[in-house]
């Protein structure tokens, strides 16, 4: 079943069309942005939100970047494995990927020729459908096949929102 954060926050009854911005540093291909629009993408589909990317950094409201370790907000990522990514509750809009994991795409690297085993592949449509969810206020799911699940096998996509998920989000907007 569902759950939220405590005190159940939440994007305000008035604010539904929600913008984004990649951090200007990390220079992403459009290859990697069309994941992140994906991503949004299951969430619009069922509930009354928008989701736009802006230029604008700083005046989104969801603001996207890779980082690789300390990256000075108290959450360091910590290498290969282990944390691969993590989001605040509304209104924070911090989505923050660890640059370090072997990232992949439609089961290809992003990095083009980086070798890696099958074993520490993550893949990014999948963690992204997830971490969107907390960055609505979705807490974690005790349905195993939810996207608010709080785990995924190596190299497993799951990206198809599940009734549990629809239902949390509806709740909440
Ligand atoms: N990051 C955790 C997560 O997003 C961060 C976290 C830990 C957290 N406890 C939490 C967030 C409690 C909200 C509430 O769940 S993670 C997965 C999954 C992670 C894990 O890097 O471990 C995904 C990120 F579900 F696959 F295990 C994305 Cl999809
Ligand atoms: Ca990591
Ligand atoms: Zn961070
Ligand atoms: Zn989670």
């Amino acid at each position: 079943h569902y759950s939220f954060f405590p005190g159940r926050p939440r994007w305000p009854a008035n604010k539904r069309d929600l913008t984004y911005a990649f951090a200007p540093q990390n220079g992403l291909t459009d290859d990697i942005k069309i994941v992140f629009t994906r991503a949004f993408d299951r969430w619009s589909e069922v509930t009354l939100l928008t989701f736009t990317e802006i230029a604008s950094y700083q005046s989104a409201d969801i603001k996207i970047g890779f980082f690789s370790g300390d990256h000075n907000d108290g959450e360091p990522f910590d290498g290969p494995m282990g944390t691969l990514a993590h989001a605040f509750s509304p209104p924070a809009g911090h989505f923050h990927l660890d640059g370090e994991e072997n990232w992949v795409i439609d089961g290809a690297p992003i990095v083009d020729g980086n070798f890696f085993s099958i074993l520490s592949a993550v893949d990014l449509e999948s963690v992204a459908v997830h971490e969107i969810g907390h960055l609505l206020g979705l807490g974690h799911s005790s349905v195993e096949d939810a996207i608010m699940y709080p785990t995924l096998g190596a190299g497993t996509r799951r990206v198809e929102l599940r009734n549990d998920d629809i239902l949390g989000v509806q709740e909440l907007y």
